[in-house]
């Protein structure tokens, strides 16, 4: 093949693509799925499939009934009016409703029969350890990190106990509550035996050291993670500031781990709405910036809400190794801006990036979120090795499965052991 690149040669280049993108296992590097051991709070099935958050938001474009009202009832029967409001009376082609048919259609379900109660039945005959099997098998993913949370009562307890693990679900360690709601939680932390003041004194500030090296221990957590609101700032002297200077930053070089920041999160936009009432703004990334070049022995892991931030993100990557780009993230997570995001991460950083992450709250959604962004990442890489083809540069599959793979967590790996 040459300069003179055939429509056939395309088509060709485009199947293989395709291919090798489908067969390339995934790890998923953020979801808020759990370890089996937690029992109920992994989430499967039809029911948790439809009152998953995303779809709770868009059914309340059509229902008529008070937001107190819908969440005193049951799973089932808020399951059932948001599968009334979003697939009966209306057509469900937003990106969330067109994720529950692909899963359905890929675990063999018919859904052209509307049929709910039978998919009810379905799901009752499956235990949970098989299923997990099944889901991760069709989305062809071969690890999940979780989102770890020692503020969580539910979660918290699990971990004290102690249980073995499944190694397929990785351990993150999430920590919002430290940074954003430090009064209460130096007041937890204390009653945990970590000794702390609201003053941030040193004395604290050790106390908060070790607390984050006991749970990253238990865990065996892999990154630190928080997820923050579109006016963080850094410096600014604020009590989440110093925490991540004083405490959070050091602990990461100490353990040699990532810090994750999720940026852009307006929680409680409308808190009636509860998980589904948080909303998004644009982020300052001079901050992101100030945070790379004053700690350049941290890695830091980003992902923002706003696609007003996506290029400024993708030239901060360009400024700073040790920031690396992933996923697209909530409400980012559509078609059209999921393409246009993978399209420019890779015109601008190449294949040092995690195009996608799930986020997966529901252990089945991996296999909408995957296939949907397979498509697009499969699509956009035929585009450049076509790209690059026309120059008479013809990508081997080698060379293209070393992308894939790349781009499907081998950069990310890279990056955490760096
Ligand atoms: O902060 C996060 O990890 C977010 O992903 C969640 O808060 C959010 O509710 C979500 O599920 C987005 O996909
Ligand atoms: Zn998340």
């Amino acid at each position: 093949m040459s300069g003179n690149f055939s429509a056939e040669a395309r088509a060709q280049l485009a199947a293989q693509v395709e291919r090798i993108v489908a067969a390339t296992p995934a790890r998923d590097i953020h979801t808020h799925l759990y370890d089996p051991a937690f029992g109920d709070l992994l989430l499967w099935g039809i029911d948790d499939l439809l009152v998953y958050h995303y779809l709770v938001a868009e059914s309340f474009r059509y229902l008529d009934i008070p937001y107190e009202k819908f969440w005193k009832l049951s799973k089932t029967a808020q399951a059932d009016l948001i599968w009334d409001a979003l697939f009966i009376q209306h057509s469900p082609i937003s990106e969330a409703c067109r994720g529950v048919l692909t899963t359905l259609h890929r675990l063999g379900l018919d859904v052209n029969k509307r049929d709910l109660p039978s998919l009810r039945s379905w799901f009752a005959g499956w235990q949970p350890e098989k299923y997990i099997s099944r889901c991760l098998e069709l989305a062809n993913v071969q690890s999940t990190c979780m989102t770890n949370s020692p503020f969580d009562d539910l979660e918290r307890p699990v971990w004290e106990r102690g249980f073995a693990r499944d190694e397929r679900f990785i351990a993150a360690l999430r920590i919002d509550p430290l940074l954003l709601t430090w009064p209460e939680t130096a007041h937890r932390l204390t009653t945990w035996g970590y000794a702390t003041d609201e003053a941030l004194s040193d004395k604290s500030i050790s106390s908060v050291r070790r607390f984050l090296a006991d749970w990253t221990r238990r865990i065996d957590a892999k990154y630190l993670m928080v997820s923050l609101p579109p006016q963080f700032d850094f410096p600014d002297g604020s009590v989440c500031s110093q925490l991540i200077e004083r405490a959070v930053l050091p602990h990461c070089r100490e353990f040699g781990l990532p810090f994750a920041l999720m940026l852009g999160v307006q929680r409680a936009v409308n808190p009636g709405l509860a998980m589904a009432g948080d909303g998004m703004g644009r982020s300052n990334l001079a901050a992101l910036e100030r945070l790379c070049a004053g700690f350049p022995e941290n890695k830091f892991l980003v992902t923002v809400l706003s696609r007003e931030n996506q290029q400024e993100l993708c030239v901060a990557a360009r400024k700073f190794r040790n920031l690396h780009v992933f996923g697209c993230w909530w409400f980012t997570n559509v078609p059209m801006i999921v393409e246009e995001m993978t399209r420019m991460r890779l015109e601008l950083i190449g294949l040092s990036v995690t195009l996608q992450h799930s986020d997966a709250r529901v252990l089945d959604q991996l296999i909408y979120k995957w296939e949907h962004s397979r498509q697009i990442i499969a699509r956009v890489l035929t585009g450049k090795y076509t790209d690059l083809a026309a120059t008479g540069w013809v990508p081997t599959e080698t060379e293209i499965a070393r992308d894939v793979a790349d781009l499907l967590g081998g950069a990310f790996t890279r990056f955490c052991a760096s």
